[in-house]
């Protein structure tokens, strides 16, 4: 008999400066209570779940984006109403935050997902390493996008736990596209991935039509699934955020790389899929038998070299 979990994805819809932590707070319960009615038993929920994404804007005073979009504490008097909630109903979840942390002296700012147990307790904490942008002011463009201003890269690296009869590990956004960081939570032996995402539907380096972003979006979520053999919920928060605009396409996809379930909105949404955590098992077994067809001796530059170089064998 195989193992099975019901997963959810639980997309948010925009979150606007003018949202507060309990608003945001509330439909994270209405969406738990929701995924709960389909049977779920691990939630996913975004990235920066509980705020509007606030590296689209330059603000100059650090208190006041510590105060409006960073916890020191999680949960806090604000967030609590969902941790009650799931354990009350006995759900597991992955959700993000901007996390502010004091660590040997110095103040600490992270994009944060942590991993919640069906009991309420805090099993894993992961903080983006992969942060998109620049941290520069750019006045010129539509917007910003500031995650290397209001962020450190994450220490804590890519890690995997026992979670819930499986093995899951987390990611965040921007991570979904540098494959090395699949293939080390695979190379624990991930069965499960979470990640939360906030994805601007427009590109403000260049004028990037919106489906080819989401293109990028699909392809990716489905070859990392299958080339990791692991299970992969990517779930959105999106919509018109003060009018700057995050495509959904919240997924589960399997570990065969077909997507099961796929959100049709740019609300709060709820998608449910009844995963075989043993769907993986001939793939692990043949394909994807990292330990008889990996030949890692030769896969040294991708440690060794950081930016592209030219350095073609004919000279
Ligand atoms: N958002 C985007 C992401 O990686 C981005 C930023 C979009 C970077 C497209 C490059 C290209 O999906 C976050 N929050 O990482």
């Amino acid at each position: 008999m195989s193992r099975h979990l019901r997963i959810a994805a639980a997309q948010l819809g925009p979150l606007h400066r003018s949202d507060t932590r309990v608003d945001a707070t509330q439909r994270l319960v209405n969406l738990l209570r929701e995924a709960h009615t389909a049977g779920a038993k691990f939630v996913v929920f975004p990235e920066l779940a509980f705020t509007t994404f606030f590296p689209r804007w330059w603000i100059e005073d650090q208190a006041e984006v510590d105060r409006l979009y960073f916890e020191e504490t999680m949960p806090s008097a604000q967030t609590q109403p969902l941790f009650d909630e799931a354990k009350k109903l006995g759900i597991g979840f992955y959700i993000g935050y901007a996390e502010k942390t004091l660590e040997a002296g110095q103040v600490r700012r992270f994009n944060t997902a942590i991993l919640v147990g069906p009991d309420g307790s805090i099993v894993g904490k992961y903080r983006k390493i992969h942060l998109p942008g620049h941290s520069d002011h750019k006045p010129q463009a539509a917007f910003q996008h500031l995650e290397k201003k209001y962020f450190e890269v994450g220490d804590l690296g890519f890690r995997v736990w026992k979670y819930m009869n499986t093995i899951a590990g987390m990611l965040i956004c921007n991570d979904r596209r540098w494959p090395e960081a699949f293939r080390v939570l695979a190379l624990q032996g991930a069965e499960l991935v979470a990640l939360g995402f906030n994805t601007p539907s427009e590109n403000l380096h260049y004028p990037e039509p919106p489906a080819l972003r989401v293109h990028h979006h699909l392809i990716m979520a489905q070859a990392m699934a299958f080339q990791n053999a692991t299970w992969l919920v990517e779930t959105a928060k999106c919509g018109f955020e003060d009018g700057f605009r995050m495509f959904g396409n919240s997924l589960i996809v399997a570990p065969t790389g077909e997507i099961v379930a796929k959100s049709v909105t740019e609300q709060d949404e709820v998608i449910a899929f009844n995963c075989d955590l043993d769907l993986a098992a001939d793939l692990k077994r043949t394909m994807f038998d990292f330990a008889r067809h990996r030949r890692p001796e030769h896969y040294k530059l991708i440690v060794e070299r950081t930016g592209a170089e030219v350095t073609p064998a004919n000279g």
